[in-house]
């Protein structure tokens, strides 16, 4: 076989951007001398790879979850919250020593409570009364933080904390509770507010298969720190980022049916799950003709699941005779050793685990799932690779939809020379 294995899998930058596991197929593809046979050959050479954008970190396979610093930050606030002087943040109640939460009917729609959570008697939950709940249930699960408004991933998480159903009924809610409102600090300027809200019946019941939403204080089994949110952030499973409000200091029983988040007043869609789609991570952007065309790449696991990834490579320039003949590409199995974690070991009692730390289905929703092909060599021209995901349906995502407001549904396309 002719094939410049060498150059494959002796280039440094290409392999630090991709997982063992991603190295173990392209030596499968090799071994079992299958596709690739004959003249041809991988191109994955230094010059013409393209480099996976910074953006991109948090969808990359290693390590698979984002150490916190490494996460993309998008905060809101001047000053920002978590840049303030640890004096102040003591002041303001953002470390774990200070922190409280108020839990108040909504002054404009109220709910009737019996038992309001207020600094001024006393008795808003502090970090040791959340830690508490946090005896009785902890809550875990790994989740892909995705900004609406962004294509990429901004960091894989395993998140833990307590639900925020059990912080509800400390309140006493008694009627008239249709919505969870809830903000972040935000400077003591009303301008600033940032929040988010939650119909009642998501915080009372999960949906199938989905972890309760939670206020959150660890990260990747460490304290949640200030840039991520910490002390307490909420984190809304199955919605993009925006729901996640950091800095967590107030809940707002409201009897008002319609939301009121600060995403609502930027035209954004309020209600829309994350989506399932694919990226490219890496993929030649010129290859000789008759080149194998070695691609790896990522899919975030929206709420409708995915059962496969699909490719297609079309000639950019020939009359369109045929439109995107989908090819089914290699979904790579989970983890073996899930890095960027202590220990590198999920813990048992997380969410969609077995009690040996093994995921109970894979792909898992809402995380992050890598895969790669090999298209064999093609003449010379310009073509357009495309890649696809095909939900747990059996539903082709993104649809795609033209409407960017319900966040990234996007088919990624990436022009390939061949020369
Ligand atoms: N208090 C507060 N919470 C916030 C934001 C903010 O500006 N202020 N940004 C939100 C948005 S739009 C996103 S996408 C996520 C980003 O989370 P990260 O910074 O941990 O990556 O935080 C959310 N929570
Ligand atoms: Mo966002």
């Amino acid at each position: 076989m002719k094939l410049l294995w060498g150059a494959f899998v002796n280039n440094k930058s290409f392999l630090e951007e991709h997982a063992r596991l991603t190295r173990r197929y392209f030596m499968g593809l090799v071994t079992a001398g299958g596709l690739l046979s004959g003249a041809e050959t991988l191109a994955v050479t230094q010059e013409n790879n393209k480099k996976v954008k910074p953006e991109k970190a948090g969808a990359r396979p290693e390590p698979y979850f984002t150490p916190s610093m490494n996460f993309r930050d998008v905060s809101r606030g001047k000053p920002l919250p978590h840049s303030l002087p640890d004096e102040k943040k003591r002041e303001v109640g953002l470390t774990r020593d200070t922190w409280r939460l108020e839990v108040l009917a909504d002054p404009d729609h109220p709910a009737k409570i019996g038992n309001p959570l207020t600094r001024a008697t006393n008795n808003a939950l502090d970090f040791a009364g959340l830690l508490k709940l946090g005896e009785k249930q902890t809550i875990r699960f790994a989740k892909v933080m995705t900004c609406l408004n962004l294509g990429c991933p901004l960091g894989m998480g395993l998140w833990e904390g307590v639900a925020l159903r059990d912080v509800v009924w400390l309140a006493q809610p008694e009627d008239k509770l249709r919505r969870v409102f809830y903000h972040g600090y935000h400077n003591n300027d009303p301008k600033q507010v940032f929040r988010s809200s939650l119909p009642v019946g998501r915080v009372l019941e999960d949906p199938p298969g989905l972890p309760p939403v939670i206020l959150c204080y660890k990260l990747n089994g460490e304290w949640l720190d200030s840039e991520r949110g910490g002390p307490v952030r909420m984190v809304v499973p199955e919605d993009y980022g925006f729901k996640s409000v950091k800095w967590l200091s107030h809940l707002f029983l409201t009897n008002l049916a319609t939301s009121n988040d600060t995403y609502a007043d930027q035209g954004n869609d309020v209600d829309s799950p994350m989506k399932t789609f694919a990226a490219t991570l890496s993929i030649p952007r010129t290859i000789k003709a008759g080149e194998a065309l070695a691609v790896t790449g990522y899919a975030q696991v929206g709420i409708s699941g995915l059962s496969k990834v699909q490719v297609s490579l079309e000639s950019a320039t020939a009359a369109k005779t045929v439109n995107n003949v989908w090819k089914d590409a290699e979904l790579l199995s989970a983890p073996a050793r899930w890095t960027g974690l202590m220990g590198e070991t999920i813990l048992p009692g997380t969410h969609g685990f077995d009690a040996t730390g093994k995921p109970q289905s894979w792909p898992m929703r809402l995380t992050n799932a890598h895969w790669a092909t090999v298209l064999p060599g093609v003449p010379a021209g310009e073509y357009t690779f495309r890649c696809r995901t095909i939900d747990a349906q059996g539903i082709a995502q993104p649809l795609p939809r033209p409407f960017r407001n319900s966040g990234h549904a996007k088919i990624e396309t990436v022009t390939v020379s061949v020369q």
